[in-house]
């Protein structure tokens, strides 16, 4: 019995589409009601990109406030911002909604190879990310592409610009990046800290064995339309609800409840908020 699962929902991210997807939520509005269905399936964190109107990713601050504003009138989810971003982004453009001093942002620890293009992370900007966050009170969630990149957050640590107890998200299964398979799960799940957190968010056909072993082994889960639009092979995903509600399934199959935002910022070493 490994206790309540945070099932985190990533609704839109920065490369999806409306042509892969059309149920791609874009505007404030509609990222807000997607979060808000996947908080009523069971979800508690909300990993947040935003775009522009016509589906562009942006990192602008005043456009992550107003969704952020409609996603707290709806519920008490776990806001977490993108530092992603989308490849290309400068760092201060990517840096910009941490200053709205949201619970958690992303960070990511190394570059990657990323479709075409380079996920860029050098230690510089690591290190000028980790410290925005420690001080704006933003607790990161640190994003491995790779496994190497668990031993450059160790090197924050060991710089005072992170500090534990850790939370990771394992990104398995992007082109350039580590594969999404159990074995490279428990590899990566065996090599962080230890009273440190994970969930794992599997890209495509990934998502669900990835979701499973994570429900198995004691980890966290994140899926949604960042990471794959189908439901299933051949079949697009109708909402990211509906793969929220599919993990929380499984998950109740295997002995452990969703947990509340409550309970995931209990896990997480989070300030407690009123629970609505
Ligand atoms: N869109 C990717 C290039 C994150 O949110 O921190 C990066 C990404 C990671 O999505
Ligand atoms: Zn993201």
């Amino acid at each position: 019995m490994n206790g309540p699962l945070i099932i985190t929902a990533a609704v839109c991210g920065a490369e999806v589409t409306r042509a892969d997807n059309p149920n791609l939520p874009i505007t404030p509005p509609e990222i807000a009601r997607a979060c808000h269905e996947c908080f009523l399936a069971g979800a508690s964190i909300a990993h947040l990109h935003v775009r522009e109107d016509d589906g562009t990713p942006t990192q602008d601050a005043a456009v992550f406030k107003e969704a952020i504003a409609l996603i707290r009138q709806k519920c008490d989810m776990i806001i977490q911002v993108s530092t992603g971003g989308a490849v290309g982004m400068t760092p201060q453009e990517r840096l910009q909604p941490v200053y709205l001093r949201p619970e958690m942002a992303s960070l990511t620890t190394g570059s990657v190879n990323f479709g075409n293009g380079v996920f860029l992370n050098p230690p510089e900007y690591l290190e000028q990310f980790a410290r925005a966050m420690r001080e704006q009170g933003v607790k990161p969630e640190i994003e491995v592409f790779d496994v190497g990149m668990i031993d450059s957050a160790l090197r924050l640590v060991r710089k005072g610009l992170l500090a534990e107890p850790l939370h990771f998200d394992f990104v398995m299964g992007v082109p350039g990046g580590i594969p999404g398979t159990v074995k490279n799960l428990l590899h990566l799940a065996e090599s962080i800290p230890p009273g440190s957190t994970w969930s794992v968010a599997g890209m495509g056909r990934c998502q669900l064995p990835l979701a499973t072993a994570a429900i198995l082994l004691g980890g966290h889960v994140r899926v949604g339309f960042e990471d794959n639009i189908f439901f299933e092979k051949g079949v697009l995903a109708q909402s990211n609800a509906q793969l929220v509600e599919r993990v929380a399934r499984i998950a109740r199959l295997h002995g452990r409840e969703p947990a509340t935002p409550g309970e995931a910022r209990r896990i997480l070493g989070l300030p407690l908020r009123g629970e609505m």
